[in-house]
């Protein structure tokens, strides 16, 4: 006997969920007890509905997808914050959400949670815009149909997806769930398209002599890491990655020249990038942070851009293809060229290295990166936050196996800490590593307490630099000053009776590696280091990449 509650269980599961994050709340208590009926479903709790999106958000990255249970209004409208960036980041989250009982639409009723009016259709309407699928289940008779609607869109469009259930329908009796292949199979690639595709991208490639192929965030959420990898084996050429795509492509192999981010690209990757006749922009995103505001997008004829799932180039369109299906069947095609490699090896050249500071000079920035780039191991995991924790991030080198995680397209501060609670739900047995600005950790700090519920052993590197740095290089003024805590005090806090989370300050190189020592031997729970370094201690990147920002959001008005 299925219900809705236990229907919706049941595929989350048959998708590959082990977890899912949760608020309670009157909406969807019932619904809560029926997913808590599947035993192959963990039911994780976040401290608020922000959180909790960004739990799931953190999750689906690490997992592959999540999901996220709410309550109505109260709890639902601040997830859908974590929606809307997930929608930007490309991750299937599911946001599930308790609502008004069946009787009370078109009733006289008033409600709680509501804006007490008798409209209870609009985070129906707001979540449609936020997601790729949005359905409101009233009647457990249409549930699996809605059910399977939004997951199988989600999963195919790698965009979050609404589910909204009446309070009085998640307990009610419906159909079984079928097979999982009905929710999991996609279109495939259009074969002739598919075709006349690579015909014209190998003529394209065929008069060209000194091609690259830059990587873009959308590689991973179109499932085609290992055929960018086939592709750049078979042209022989330079890789560079863009900022967002970081650890998409392996930063060990022979081709990897680094990251294209304009002005403050790896040393020789925007030389590369900018003398290359064809470059190859696969899945990439170019917005005004990941051009350095407008200054760096590669354009012009010699530009062909194999999207997640349309290729185009000058004179060609071609749609109805995944990415993962054109470079392979490219990467067969192709003849080695590999011009930029070869110019590579002659400019190429290192950043310095950051040199050891004294153990008890006073703590910098460039010593705090210095002390964490041995941490960083094949099974490591790195997330980092908006703000110079972007930059910082950015300059470490990962071993193969290692990832990165930003969201640079939606850069909601805050969105570290419970994404990195969602991922290390996810992936425990990985080293996790988050990189925080005291200002970002301001928003979502109680997810700490969760990490300490559930005896996660993330490291925390919390710089408190007093401010919004990366504000302060853009535009400063008073409202870039953030009110100091007691950062390492708040782990106490949390702890209360039973918590084993550590939090340690450093001033200077000697407490910092000795805090690191700690956080490395505590397997109970997380530990944060408060690093504590000047307001202007940041990298140079920010401050070239902010300028040019800055010049950009001061373009005066268009005459016309
Ligand atoms: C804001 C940003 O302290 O990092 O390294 O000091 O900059 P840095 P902090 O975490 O400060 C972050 C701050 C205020 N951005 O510099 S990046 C505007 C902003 C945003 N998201 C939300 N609100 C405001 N990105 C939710
Ligand atoms: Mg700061």
């Amino acid at each position: 006997m299925y219900t809705v509650g236990s229907y919706l269980a049941a595929r989350l599961s048959q998708i590959g969920l082990k977890h899912h994050f949760a608020v309670a709340g009157d909406y969807n208590l019932v619904l809560l007890d029926q997913l808590l009926t599947n035993k192959d479903l963990t039911q994780v709790y976040c401290s608020n509905e922000l959180n909790c999106g960004f739990s799931a958000e953190g999750y689906a990255r690490a997992n592959g997808a999540a999901a996220a249970v709410v309550t109505y209004s109260v709890g639902a409208l601040s997830a859908l914050n974590a929606i809307g960036g997930a929608y930007a980041e490309n991750l299937p989250v599911i946001l599930i959400s308790g609502a008004p009982n069946s009787n009370d639409h078109a009733s006289k009723h008033l409600l709680h949670h509501t804006l007490g009016t008798h409209d209870f259709l609009y985070q129906l309407e707001i979540a449609k815009k936020l997601t790729c699928a949005a359905v409101s289940i009233i009647s457990a008779a249409d549930a699996p149909a809605l059910i399977d609607h939004a997951i199988r869109t989600a999963l195919r469009e790698k965009k979050p997806a609404y589910i909204e259930i009446a309070c009085n329908i998640s307990a009610a009796a419906c159909a079984a769930p079928g097979p999982v292949s009905a929710i999991l199979s996609e279109d495939p690639s259009d074969l002739a398209t598919l075709e006349e595709a690579i015909a014209a991208a190998t003529d394209f490639l065929h008069g060209k002599q000194k091609p690259v192929l830059l990587i873009g965030s959308k590689l991973r959420a179109a499932g085609a890491e290992k055929e960018a990898i086939e592709l750049a084996d078979a042209l022989g050429c330079s890789v560079a990655v863009m900022a967002a795509a970081k650890s998409f492509f392996p930063e060990d192999h022979p081709q990897f020249v680094g990251i294209y981010w304009g002005e403050i690209s790896a040393p020789g990757a925007r030389e590369i990038v900018d003398w290359s006749d064809a470059v190859i922009c696969i899945g990439t995103i170019f917005n005004d942070y990941s051009t350095v505001g407008w200054t760096a997008e590669p354009h012009g004829p010699g530009v062909l851009t194999a999207d997640t799932d349309r290729v185009h180039f000058e004179g060609h369109d071609f749609g109805c293809i995944h990415l993962r299906d054109f470079l392979a069947a490219l990467a067969l095609k192709v003849e080695k060229r590999d011009a930029t490699m070869v110019e590579y090896a002659r400019i190429r050249s290192e950043r310095p290295t950051e040199p050891v500071a004294e153990p008890d000079a006073k703590l910098m920035r460039a010593e705090i990166v210095r002390q964490i780039r041995p941490l960083v191991t094949p099974e490591t995991t790195v997330l980092a936050e908006t703000g110079d924790s972007w930059f910082n991030g950015l300059q470490l080198r990962l071993p193969d196996g290692a990832r990165f995680e930003v969201e640079m397209q939606w850069g909601h501060i805050g969105w570290s800490v419970p994404a990195t609670f969602g991922y290390a739900v996810a992936a425990p047995e990985r080293r996790i590593i988050a990189l925080i600005g005291d200002g970002s950790f301001q928003l979502t700090a109680q997810e700490v307490a969760q990490m300490i519920r559930l005896k996660l052993p993330v490291i925390i590197f919390l710089m408190n630099n007093h401010g919004y740095t990366i504000e302060v290089e853009i535009h400063d003024g008073p409202y870039n000053n953030v009110k100091n805590w007691d950062y390492a005090g708040l782990i106490d806090a949390f702890n209360a009776e039973d918590g084993k989370g550590r939090g340690l300050r450093a001033t200077n190189g000697g407490e910092l590696a000795k805090a690191i020592d700690v956080a490395l031997a505590n397997r109970d729970g997380p530990t944060l280091i408060e690093c504590v370094i000047d307001r202007d201690d940041c990298t140079a990147d920010l401050i070239s990449w902010g300028r040019q920002v800055a010049t950009a959001n001061a373009r005066p008005p268009r005459a016309d």
